[in-house]
Order: structure tokens, then C-alpha cells, then sequence
């Protein structure tokens, strides 16, 4: 039994992601959690809402909700829908939890203290009426570019120009309108990444089994430099992890907060503290999961992530790690993921395009897209999802093979031999090659779902669910039946224990619909069919089952039309 971190990109709090961001993170780390503890490992599965930032802010005003009181209640939304896509996170934390706060703190003040944090003077926007130094994306103004009247200090919306907020003709506070803004000399921290260029090479081209995804990108940024520069860790903000170098004041930092990229990846640690603390448990019980000096030497470490999130994982984050010379739990695998397209285009969040994860629930139970999410994973390329394609896979591999094969076997076997597990006959030469083929299929899907490849993996189960299917065509107990009612007997103890072992290796992947199965088949055993035959023999004959109930209904073409006409707006 080993020790498995998992960890997911903390989702944005500032509104609810999209499918596209489900499958390049939350779920895949979820398929991989789950397959973990199937297998009898200790995982500990962690996530969280990242909710510092100016987005934050924005997104509050924009709710008329003080930024607290909005978080607050989007976290709440987020667990919800997390809970309903069965994403079995053993805490769902908050980046604004007080230990984020503490701990984060602890980090800038350790990277202080050995150096890698430099004070650097820089003249800002101060609005005299709000009393604070202005981000510059909350100061706005008429674009020098295209005369655009509403173009914010970092970017004209409307030509897209990168600006600085002194190129604004007429700027004005975002946040009161006031015009009195002048230019004022403040300090930053800048955390001395360049110093550590050397190392965070090193480290990554240490990753020799990572990802190509990952390493591809790590790499660019690292050579092209603009990755590994100085980077400015403060802001003047209100709302974030006040700026302190540890529990001590920070001098000339008043009045700031943390640039929401440093805290948000220290939230991974200071999940395990807030997990720790829900459940009654001690410091040290989460400080074996992150401290190498506390018994974290034997995790191992995994994080799931989008590929934009990649440089922030492979060279922020670790640089901060590395410069605090603590004995801090490294990652040890980043998987990460392209994008998924929506219909020809791209999901957007900004624009409300795409399907979001409450909509989805709202249409389908959560297996049929963790199913076409899962194996349609954007891994080797981005993917898309279409209505057509996503009907065709949910009715073939969920409807046609899976749900057929339990509602065959259930239902042939209440009519003839009644709800128990028939025992006539024995296993024979065809039984005997279904196991062969079973388990070489379940080893291989053992391999790609260690090695986290998704897609693979769920290639091979389909592969595994197809075969069950052949079997039963070609056994043919409703046949066999009037001939040789002791095989057919057999066929069917055959195929109850067959639903078992789906039931146990699909969990990962339709946590629900597994959980339909075995409760179906009476049975609470999820042990791992290590052995394929002895796992064929697990309920023993004259064991009591029931027919459940319709595993998955079919998409109807009518469904697919409705939906893809319902969605191809944009969500307000
Ligand atoms: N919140 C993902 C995003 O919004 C970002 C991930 C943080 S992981 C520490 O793109
Ligand atoms: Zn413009």
C-alpha cells in the first residue's frame, strides 16, 4: 500500500466552470483519486476555491456583494456542484482559509529571510477620493488607439492593445469614477526567481516520465526566459493575504496583499491544514502528507492541471518551494491537459459559451459526462465536444454494452432461475477464454491507468465491458437454456459475477452507475479483481440479487437537437 497527494488546479471563484475545465483538472484528478483507493492505497484528494485576485473583486462588485459575502456563498455553489459530479475530494478548501493566510505569510517571510525577496520602488496610480493605489486594470479611460471610451490601464477590450494606464487620454477610477488620480512612488516585492533559475532547470529536466504537455511548456518558458524573470508578488488590492513577512509587520507593504498566483498554490498545503482541522485531526496528521521531515518522505505527489496552469506549477510555485528551503513535499507527476472546444468554437467563461457543470446536471446525470468527458480527454490534443458525438458514445458504450449487458443478465435470470444465483453446471472452455481475455484487458488497464493515461484507460474498459457483451451473444444462454439448463445456469452465475467486477472497475470512471450495479448484485465487495477467475466466483450461488433499475437511458436525436439549439447562446 502506498501514499498518493492528489491535487486539482484550484477552479477561479468568481462563477461556474465549464466542462472544459472539469475535464482538465477536478476530473481526471478524481478518475485517478478514485482508481488509487480502489486499488487499497492511502490517497489523500484535495481542492479548493481560489478566491483572491481581481477577478474576485470585479465579479463581487459586479454582484452588489461585499467580496467576502460573495465567496463565501460561490464556494458554497462550487462544493455543490462538485458533490454532483461525484468528485470525491477528502476536503474541498478555501484559499482564504486562516491558514492560507498563515502559511503564506510564513513563505514570504522565509523567502526574505534567505534573500529572494527584493523591495522595489514603482510609481502607481493613487485615486485620492478611494484613498488606495489603483490596479491597472481598475483605472479606465478613452483608448489613444481607437478612441474606445471604457478601455481599462492594462488592455483596450475593444482593439486589444496592451496599454499602460498613463497611455489613458481622460483615466478615471473603475471604482468611484474620480478623476483625481496622480502618480505616487510605492514599493513592491519582487520574489528573485532568476536566482533560481539553475535549480528549477535542473529539477525539471530531472522529470524525465513526465508528460511531454508538461515539460514541453516548463522548458519554453524556462529558455525563453520571460518564465524565470523577477516577479512582482504584491498588489494593492483589499481583499487577499495581507502582506507580512511572517506574524511581523511588513514595512512600507501596508495597506497590500499577495499576488493571488503566490497564495493560491500554498493553498494546496494549507488544504491538508483546513482537512485536517475539519476532521478532528492533528497537525501532525497533515504534516506527513507535506513535510519530508514528518513522514511525507514515502507520498507521492500528483497534480492535474490545464496547460495554461503549467508555468505557474513548474517554475512559481516550485521557486517559491525551492527558496524557502524547507522540507516541503515536491510534485512528483504534473499531468495536464489541452483544451476542450465546444461545438466549433471555444467554451468561454467571459462569454458564457459552452455548457457550465450546473447546466450539465441539470440535463443528464453526472456518469454520462464523466464518461464522454473522460474518454474524450483532451491529452495528446484538444478535443471537442459535439451533440452528435456525445449522443453516439453515451447510447453506444453506456446504453448499448454496459446497461444492456446488466438488464440482459438480471432480467433473463429473475425469469428463469429467480433473483438468486443459480447453481447448476461449471465454467467451461468458453468461460475459461473470456477470463483469459479479462485479464489480460484488466492488466492493461491496470498499466494505463497507473501511467494516467485517460483516455487509454477508458478505451480498455470499454474494450473490457464489449467483451462481456460478445461473451453473452455467443453463450447464448436463452438458447442454451432448453437444451442444457445447468450451462445456461453457469452462463448466468457467469454473468452476475461479471456485473460485480464491472461494477468495481468502472467505479472510477460512473461512480454511480457502479454503485447501481453492486447494490444490484447484493453485494458491498469492492476488493480489486487481482485474480479475474476468483473474482468470477465471488457470489456464490444461491446469492440474492435484484433487478435495477435502467442503467442509462438513450439520447434521443430530439434530446441532442433540443440541447444543442439550448445551448448555442450564450448564458447570461
Ligand atoms: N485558479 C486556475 C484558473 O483560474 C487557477 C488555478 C490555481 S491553481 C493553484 O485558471
Ligand atoms: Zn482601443
Amino acid at each position: 500500500m502506498a501514499r498518493y497527494l492528489i491535487t486539482s488546479a484550484l477552479p477561479y471563484i468568481n462563477g461556474i466552470k465549464h466542462l472544459g475545465n472539469l475535464v482538465g483538472s477536478q476530473l481526471p484528478a478524481d478518475l485517478i483519486a478514485r482508481y488509487l483507493r480502489g486499488r487499497g492505497h492511502e490517497v489523500l484528494f484535495l481542492c479548493a476555491t481560489d478566491e483572491h485576485g481581481t477577478p474576485a473583486e470585479l465579479a463581487a462588485a459586479k454582484a452588489g456583494k461585499p467580496v467576502a459575502d460573495y465567496c463565501a456563498e460561490m464556494h458554497e455553489v462550487q462544493a455543490g456542484i462538485a458533490r454532483g459530479f461525484g468528485l470525491s475530494f477528502d476536503h474541498f478548501g478555501r484559499s482564504s482559509s486562516v491558514q492560507n493566510r498563515a502559511l503564506t505569510q510564513h513563505f514570504a517571510g522565509v523567502l526574505a529571510d534567505n534573500g529572494y525577496i527584493q523591495e522595489v520602488s514603482e510609481k502607481q496610480v493613487y485615486s485620492i477620493d478611494d484613498g488606495r493605489f489603483l490596479p491597472d486594470r481598475y483605472i479606465e479611460g478613452t483608448c489613444p488607439n481607437c478612441g474606445y471610451d471604457k478601455a481599462r490601464g492594462d488592455q483596450c477590450e475593444n482593439c486589444t492593445k496592451q496599454l499602460d494606464p498613463t497611455d489613458l487620454i481622460d483615466p478615471r477610477s473603475a471604482i468611484s469614477g474620480s478623476t483625481r488620480l496622480e502618480v505616487r512612488e510605492t514599493k513592491h516585492l519582487y520574489l528573485r526567481q532568476s536566482a533560481l533559475k539553475g535549480q528549477i532547470a535542473d529539477w525539471i529536466a530531472s522529470k524525465t516520465d513526465w508528460p511531454v504537455l508538461t515539460t514541453s511548456i516548463a522548458k519554453k518558458w524556462l529558455t525563453d526566459g520571460d518564465g524565470l524573470q523577477d516577479r512582482g508578488i504584491t498588489r494593492d488590492l483589499n481583499w487577499g493575504v495581507p502582506v507580512k513577512k511572517g506574524e511581523a509587520d511588513w514595512p512600507g507593504m501596508e495597506g497590500k496583499v499577495f499576488y493571488v498566483w503566490f497564495d493560491a498554490p500554498v493553498e494546496y498545503i494549507a488544504c491538508a491544514a483546513e482537512w485536517a482541522e475539519a476532521n478532528g485531526k492533528t497537525e501532525a496528521e497533515w504534516e506527513r502528507w507535506w513535510r519530508t521531515d514528518k513522514g511525507a518522505g514515502d507520498v507521492t505527489y500528483l497534480q492535474f492541471m490545464g496547460k495554461d496552469n503549467v508555468p505557474f506549477h513548474t517554475l512559481s510555485f516550485p521557486a517559491t518551494l525551492m527558496g524557502a528551503a524547507e522540507p516541503w513535499k515536491m510534485v512528483d507527476y504534473i499531468k495536464s491537459f489541452n483544451y476542450l472546444n465546444y461545438d466549433g468554437g471555444q467554451f468561454s467563461t467571459s462569454q458564457g459559451r459552452g455548457i457550465f457543470m450546473d447546466q450539465a446536471l441539470s440535463i443528464l446525470p453526472s456518469d454520462y459526462w464523466r464518461w464522454w468527458l473522460l474518454s474524450h480527454a483532451p491529452e495528446s490534443s484538444d478535443a471537442e465536444f459535439t451533440w452528435d458525438n456525445f449522443q453516439g458514445s453515451v447510447n453506444k458504450d453506456l446504453a448499448d454494452v454496459l446497461g444492456n449487458l446488466v438488464s440482459r443478465v438480471t432480467k433473463f435470470c429473475r425469469a428463469k432461475f429467480g433473483e438468486v444465483v443459480p447453481e447448476g453446471g461449471s465454467y467451461g472452455p468458453r468461460e475459461q477464454e473470456l477470463i483469459a481475455e479479462l485479464t489480460t484487458r484488466l492488466r492493461a488497464y491496470e498499466g494505463h491507468m497507473q501511467a494516467m493515461e485517460v483516455r487509454k484507460s477508458a478505451n480498455e474498459l470499454r474494450a473490457i465491458w464489449v467483451a462481456g457483451n460478445e461473451y453473452l451473444q455467443s453463450a447464448a444462454p436463452w438458447t442454451v437454456i432448453k437444451t442444457d439448463p445447468e450451462q445456461a445456469q453457469a452462463m448466468v452465475r457467469l454473468a452476475l459475477n461479471l456485473i460485480r467486477l464491472y461494477a468495481v472497475i468502472s467505479r472510477p470512471f460512473i461512480p454511480d452507475a457502479a454503485q447501481a450495479m453492486m447494490t444490484a448484485m447484493g453485494s458491498d465487495d469492492w476488493a480489486w479483481p487481482e485474480d479475474v477467475a476468483a473474482a468470477l466466483a465471488t457470489l456464490p450461488a444461491g446469492h440474492a440479487f435484484s433487478v435495477p433499475e435502467v442503467l442509462f437511458t438513450k439520447i434521443t436525436d430530439e434530446n441532442s437537437a433540443d440541447w444543442q439549439a439550448q445551448f448555442s447562446g450564450i448564458r447570461s
